[in-house]
């Protein structure tokens, strides 16, 4: 309210002002109209700093999931299947995009990009793209005549097996023919393999530094983590390395008063091993317990029954979730959601009796584009970074950033609820009406 009142402040000072120069010449008025487009622009730095020191908090309450397993099997829960919602308080599982969406089959992975967009690998060697907030699936810029439907983002060289932002703000694939393929993330257009001749790699991680970490040999033994920076390539962790098979996925910890550490999960002998950055001093960080069906499936006993850890996935209140397969399938689904501590110890099953899990991405509140978890003046100031192109912030999918993305904005900075589209109440109506008023001034200046 402090804001608004603000505003209201500046727009009656304007009013007056037109109203005393309205009976002078034009010159005057429209000098008077330069003060107060100064008043405006006054008003929004205002605006942004009393916000800036009180933004809200919007810590995302869903994960969404991908469900890996064919079409064709007995499912009870038919509809958990593509891409699922879990909500991390409740624990609750929903539908979010379900099989055959743009195409969507065996789903691997799935990642929320800076620009606002879900992209998701698939077994059939595509990438797709949707709203992560209504799941449609986005335009796609490959022509029909070339394949193009929308949702597709880019074809994949074989199998996409995982998927990541880079911090140049690309999109990299990791394939099963063994390339870790860079994309542009707005266009889709294939920019380079950054690595080739791997072993159907599973794991995309970056550095804060922006060296990539990968691994080959797949989630089977003997598996390998390696890191490249620039042109250079070191092995971390080298294959056959004592009590390790293979990994599925890096997890980097932050760094705070203890050094960041690598966790890596590993896919079949179940545990979560933890290494400092240099592969050095393997410690186990956890046995993710499995779940174990009576009876075992065929071939499996309990010694080498594994949760099958696919992906981990770190929470803002530094907790790590660990999304697992499970030992069996549908019908009997043994996928779960599992949150550990930093120092190992198991704090909750977040939800359990899923089909089988193949990745996990966070969500974040709609006008978070920078994904800090507030929405807040940073956030107003990417939109108009991007005004007008095709960058960050386009959050109605209207085609073009402007008034309207930024209403989306300032409503979910001021709202006490968490939208999922614009609904303009009273008090953030008008603060809507005055900032979308000062972008028209921006744009007529
Ligand atoms: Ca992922
Ligand atoms: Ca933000
Ligand atoms: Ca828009």
């Amino acid at each position: 309210m402090m804001v608004i009142q603000l505003f209201r402040t500046a727009r009656l000072a304007g009013r007056r002002r037109m109203n005393h120069s309205m009976i002078r010449d034009t010159d005057l008025c429209c000098r008077l109209m330069v003060r107060m487009r100064r008043t405006w622009i006054a008003s929004l730095a205002l605006l942004l700093s009393v916000t800036v020191t009180c933004p809200r908090n919007v810590a995302a309450r869903d994960i969404l999931d991908s469900v890996i397993f064919g079409p064709g099997e007995v499912d009870p829960s038919p509809q958990l299947n593509g891409i699922i919602k879990i909500n991390l308080e409740t624990g609750t599982a929903s539908p979010f995009i379900p099989l055959g969406t743009a195409n969507l089959f065996f789903p691997t992975d799935l990642v929320v990009g800076p620009n606002g967009n879900l992209y998701v690998s698939t077994l059939f060697g595509t990438v797709l793209a949707f709203d992560p907030h209504t799941g449609i699936p986005l335009p796609s810029s490959i022509p029909s005549g070339s394949g193009g439907f929308d949702g597709l983002f880019a074809f994949t060289n074989g199998s996409g097996n995982a998927l990541e932002f880079g911090p140049d703000g690309n999109l990299y694939v990791a394939t099963s023919m063994g390339d870790i393929a860079k994309y542009n993330a707005t266009t889709g257009a294939f920019i380079e393999n950054v690595v080739t001749g791997l072993t159907s790699p599973d794991v995309i991680t970056f550095t804060p530094s922006g060296a990539l970490i990968y691994d080959t040999g797949e989630i089977g033994a003997p598996g390998a983590v390696l890191k490249k920076t620039g042109g250079s390539v070191e092995t971390l962790i080298p294959p056959g390395s004592p009590g390790f098979g293979g990994a599925s996925h890096v997890l980097l910890t932050p760094a705070g008063n203890s050094p960041t550490r690598m966790l890596v999960s590993d896919f079949h002998g179940n545990k979560i091993h933890s290494y400092a950055i240099d592969g050095s001093d393997q410690q186990l960080f956890a046995v993710v317990p499995p779940a174990i069906p009576d009876p075992l499936p065929p071939g499996i006993t309990p010694e080498n029954a594994s949760n099958f850890p696919s992906e981990m996935l770190l929470l803002p209140n530094n907790t790590v979730l660990v999304g697992n397969l499970g030992l069996t399938r549908r019908p009997d689904n043994r996928g779960s959601i599992l949150e550990f501590a930093l120092n190992g110890t198991l704090t909750r099953t977040v939800a359990d009796g899923l089909p089988p899990i193949s990745g996990i991405t966070r969500t974040f509140a709609l006008g978070d584009l920078n994904q800090d978890e507030l929405v807040d003046g940073a956030d107003v100031s990417l939109v108009f970074q991007y005004w007008n192109t095709a960058g960050v912030g386009d959050l109605d999918r209207s085609g073009t950033i402007d008034g309207a993305d930024i209403a989306i904005v300032y409503s979910n900075w001021t709202g006490d609820t968490f939208p999922t589209a614009p609904v303009p109440e009273p008090h953030s109506f008008v603060g809507t009406v005055l900032v979308a008023g000062l972008l028209t001034r921006r744009v007529i200046r």
